[in-house]
């Protein structure tokens, strides 16, 4: 074995997203590619003498990047990575790892809820020593040493048995294979009450779980039917497959259609719930009642008292900025602090890392509490059996009791995908041109009450972070958010999400879209969507 020095040139466009360095995969298998990214991170975090976690979410090309991973760790003077056996790690569990083994944090192979595949998508993100994914500055840090990039450290190596737990040596730094659930699933028994739930199970409720072939298979067989009980094959796609099956791993209705269709089908099941390609996404749906993600944060929230691990109850809620305000009238209602970030998981590491708050979340399917710092799919899911266990209601009637209770935040998010960058960015450009004018004016009947660019100071650390968003708050509550998606890899994603209060009782029981017709026009009409992007209708609805 040889530890070798290899002359490099920077690569345009190594910038983190919202989520880490996304890019299609052919890109992160080009020469340089995944290596200069990696010494960037070594350069930044160091590497000499440290500890990682390693692991993803088994995506084609997680098994060939994660060796030179470690070939690179090796190389850079890395004392031991724990790996996941296989290179497998849902991010949950991988930000477990780095917080059980006080390690120096961890490198995550993912590209999330993105495709999979030779031609689909890949991604690298660092996680700091809280577990949580690098803060901004850190990333910036990242990207700019990618632009002066001369060289990268590397071992000439056998590739390492990643199948076999257990100790390894590779060129004096230690490789530790570990089995990817184990840990995890301890410490989802350290939160949830399994007997209770255990015995709704054995008492015949019906549960569905679609892993949709990425990372949570293993996961979810080991949790929900081993140590739960639920019925065999209560998991459906738990097999992880490199190409997801050519499924599209977000959990959404869009395309998690066979759930949805499941659930509002004949004889549904009590209870469906999917989650995304590295675990931390959670979709949850009751028999024929679909729980939006603003919706979900916000029950739990109101109800995480009944869970073991939160029976002292909650420090405080914080969502991100586009994610509705449902969970804002919990923290009102219980006396807590609630607060309002930008997207992206780690702007809450700083909140939670300072006990300000428990549980985070976000629309996009991402809900989440102190036990890691990053969102969880399956502890959103076991957290919902623990309250439906305790509280022995169908969830519809949870929601409707929620809803009677609080008012009801009407919610949606409508994408227009692959559109060209140019375009997205001139009508961006041209809506916060026109903000200062807003205020005051009527727009398809709703009058505007304010509007903004939303800027963002971390109360823990006071770092500002700007540009995040162009809102619009109208007189009667409702709100339109509009901002360009960050983990794309194919044009530009723009994302609009739209939100209508109705206090109740009467309007509770409205279809979403229907309820929020009118902000979805005064939305189009402000930002000229059409006009700019010659798109009418979102790709996606959710
Ligand atoms: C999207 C979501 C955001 C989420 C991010 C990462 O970002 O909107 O809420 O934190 O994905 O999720 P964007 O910039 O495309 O809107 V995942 O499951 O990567 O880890
Ligand atoms: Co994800």
């Amino acid at each position: 074995m040889t530890k070798l020095t290899i002359a490099t040139q920077p690569i345009a466009g190594q910038k983190p997203g919202t989520s880490g360095l996304r890019k299609k995969t052919p890109v992160f298998m080009g020469p340089h590619y995944l290596e200069n990214f990696v010494q960037a991170i070594f350069d930044v975090v160091g590497c000499a003498g440290k500890t990682f976690v390693l692991g993803g979410d088994g995506r084609y090309f997680n098994d060939r990047a994660a060796q030179v991973i470690l070939r690179m760790a090796a190389a850079n003077g890395a004392a031991r990575v724990i790996v996941g056996q296989g290179a497998v790690l849902s991010t949950p569990a991988a930000s477990h790892l780095i917080r059980l083994n006080k390690t120096d944090g961890g490198i995550i192979m993912s590209a999330s809820h993105n495709p999979g595949g030779p031609k689909e998508d890949f991604g690298v993100k660092f996680n700091m020593p809280n577990g949580g994914p690098a803060p901004e500055g850190v990333t910036e840090a990242m990207y700019k040493r990618t632009t002066e990039i001369s060289e990268y450290h590397i071992w000439e190596s056998q590739d390492v048995d990643l199948g076999k737990i257990g100790r390894q040596s590779l060129g004096g730094m230690i490789v530790e294979v570990v089995d990817p659930v184990t840990d995890y699933a301890m410490l989802m028994e350290s939160l949830f009450d399994f007997k209770a739930i255990a015995a709704m199970f054995s008492g015949g409720f019906r549960m569905r779980m679609d892993s949709m072939c990425a990372v949570t298979g293993p996961y979810a067989v080991e949790i929900l039917e081993n140590r739960l009980g639920a019925a065999k094959g209560t998991v459906v796609n738990a097999v992880p497959l490199p190409d997801f099956g050519g499924m599209h791993p977000d959990p959404n209705p869009t395309w998690a259609h066979a759930l949805m269709d499941e659930m509002f089908g004949q004889n549904p099941p009590d209870f469906g719930a999917a989650s995304d390609g590295d675990g931390d996404r959670n979709m949850v749906v009751g028999a024929g009642i679909y729980v939006s993600p603003s919706d979900s944060l916000a029950v739990l929230a109101a109800n995480a008292h009944l869970a073991p691990g939160y029976a002292k109850g909650i420090a405080g809620v914080a969502r991100s900025m586009p994610t509705s305000a449902a969970a804002d009238r919990v923290a009102k209602a219980m006396g807590l602090e609630c607060f309002e970030t930008p997207t992206g998981w780690k702007f809450f590491g700083n909140l939670l890392d300072a006990g300000r708050v428990t549980i985070c979340g976000e629309e996009s399917f991402g809900t989440g509490s102190d036990h890691v710092r990053e969102k969880d799919g399956l502890w959103a899911v076991l957290l919902w059996l623990n309250i439906l266990a305790v509280r022995k209601q169908s969830v519809a009637q949870i929601l409707a009791e929620h809803w009677a209770k609080f008012g009801r935040n009407y919610y949606s998010r409508h994408d227009f995908e692959a559109i060209e960058t140019a375009k997205a960015d001139a009508m961006m450009a041209e809506l916060r041109g026109s903000l200062a004018g807003l205020a005051g004016r009527e727009i398809e009947g709703m009058q505007i009450a304010a509007a903004d660019d939303f800027a963002y100071t971390d109360p823990v650390d006071g770092s500002v972070s700007k540009a995040q968003g162009v809102r619009i708050m109208f007189a009667d509550g409702s709100r339109i958010v509009l901002r360009l998606s960050g983990t794309g890899t194919e044009g530009a994603t723009l994302r609009l999400y739209l939100e209508r209060y109705s206090a109740g009782p009467q309007g509770l029981d409205l279809d979403p879209q229907q309820a929020l017709a009118p902000v979805i026009r005064a939305a189009h009409t402000l930002a000229a969507i059409a006009t700019h992007t010659g798109r009418s209708e979102p790709d996606v609805i959710t």
